[in-house]
């Protein structure tokens, strides 16, 4: 159970942030407006305050990790030329495209035979010759080879587009591929539910309300699933709160969330960088802390925010530690997504570098399972608080 939650109010430089950090004292839930003024203070060290004190209230020191390892089966994407935030698509003839056999699949998902890898996530294009019985016929090879190997695999948006190629309802999809092996839903997908954002990012892609949609009928089937919010592109401060309303509501109705992950827009390698003249120009630090924080303290049904290391660097990804984050995305072999838009972060972090970071901050690593269940906790001989983290290549 969360412990009260405690800090100094006159941490709290800003003002008039004031009557928002009375209420997070008071365990009242924030609304609209607050969410707002927290993303419009200039007072990053406040509202990080605010969201260490409510992480720590639920988790104390514990900062969980899985052994994870992405598998991007193909690149191929009827969006390919409507995402335009987009650099891992291809269609299918052009320079660079791929589909996996299942064979190359089972390939990719040798590593696994290490025998510390427990979770698959698996996402990939929208293809239209990957159907349900290919993610069928994927799942179950893979769970014959690595049993022990919990599959959280295709975002909200792949969901729909393979029952819209079946014409099968998002619940027949989603059992029929629970039935193969499927154990939950990751979060990609969302970008930025706001409408007017849509328009301009991703005009053709799955609405904001329809990922509420797919979600909702996957925990109502009792798939538990992540949800992601993309930022640092074209959306406005209402935007987020919009977005972060949305899946609150959401996880009030069924409780099926796991963790929420803001994800850093990166503009390298696709058009929409290009069009912003945004190259090279990642997120900055102050609004991936932001992100982590107004998502902890808004939140307040979720147990658990995760800061995916890949996008703001594992440096960045230490630093949230005290903003909010208690998970962080766990040994990634072999991303392509990210680095397809100019990710510069290494591919995969060693068990060794993620305890290094984690007790760097001064917190307690512990290995999780894909369901946030302890495994093993790594209290023994922390590093010191300022032993260096492992630079990003
Ligand atoms: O939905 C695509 C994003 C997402 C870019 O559920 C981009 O545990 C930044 O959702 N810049 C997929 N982002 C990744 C994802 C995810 C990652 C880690 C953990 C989990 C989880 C989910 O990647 C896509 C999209 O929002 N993306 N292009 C880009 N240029
Ligand atoms: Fe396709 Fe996803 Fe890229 Fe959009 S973001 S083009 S749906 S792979």
């Amino acid at each position: 159970m969360p412990q009260p939650v405690s800090f100094d109010l006159a941490r709290i430089e800003d003002r008039a942030l004031h009557p928002v950090a009375e209420k997070v004292l008071a365990g009242v839930r924030l609304d609209g407006a607050d969410a707002l003024a927290l993303y419009r203070s200039p007072d990053l060290l406040g509202v990080g305050t605010m969201a260490d004190a409510v992480n720590r209230a639920r988790h104390g020191d514990r900062v969980t990790f899985a052994a994870n390892q992405h598998i991007n089966p193909t690149n191929i994407c009827i969006l390919r030329n409507t995402c335009h935030f987009c650099g891992y698509a291809r269609t299918p003839r052009e320079e660079g495209a791929y589909r996996y056999s299942i064979e190359q699949v089972l390939a990719e998902a040798a590593h696994a035979a290490d025998g510390l890898t427990r979770e698959f996530h698996i996402v990939g294009g929208l293809d239209v010759k990957t159907g349900l019985a290919y993610y069928q016929e994927m799942f179950r090879a893979l769970k014959a080879n690595f049993p022990h190997v919990h599959i959280k695999a295709l975002t909200a948006v792949e969901i729909a587009h393979i029952a819209r190629m079946e014409k099968l309802s998002w619940a027949e999809v989603l059992s029929a591929l629970r039935e193969a092996g499927l154990d939950t839903l990751p979060g990609g997908g969302a970008e930025t539910f706001s409408s007017a954002v849509r328009d301009q990012i991703a005009e053709r892609k799955l609405g904001g309300a329809d990922y509420i949609g797919v979600h909702r009928a996957a925990h109502a089937l009792g798939i538990r699933s992540n949800c992601t919010m993309l930022y640092g592109h074209v959306e406005t401060m209402e935007d987020r709160v919009e977005h972060l309303q949305m899946l609150r509501d959401l996880q009030d109705e069924t409780a099926g969330f796991l963790a929420y992950i803001p994800l850093a827009y990166h503009p390298d390698g696709n058009r929409l960088g290009e069009q912003l003249g945004r190259q090279g120009v990642a997120s900055t630090g102050f609004d991936d802390l932001k992100m982590v924080a107004v998502g902890r303290l808004f939140l307040d049904n979720f147990a658990h925010v995760k800061s995916h290391w890949i996008m703001v660097t594992p440096a960045v990804t230490q630093v949230s530690l005290h903003f909010g984050v208690n998970d962080i995305e766990g040994t990634v072999v072999r991303e392509k997504i990210y680095h397809a838009v100019g990710a510069h972060t290494p591919q995969g972090l060693t068990l060794e570098e993620l305890l290094r970071l984690i007790r760097g901050a001064g917190k307690v690593p512990a290995e999780r399972d894909s369901f946030y269940n302890v495994l093993r906790t790594f209290d023994d001989a922390p590093d010191a608080p300022d032993a260096p983290v492992a630079a990003a290549a």
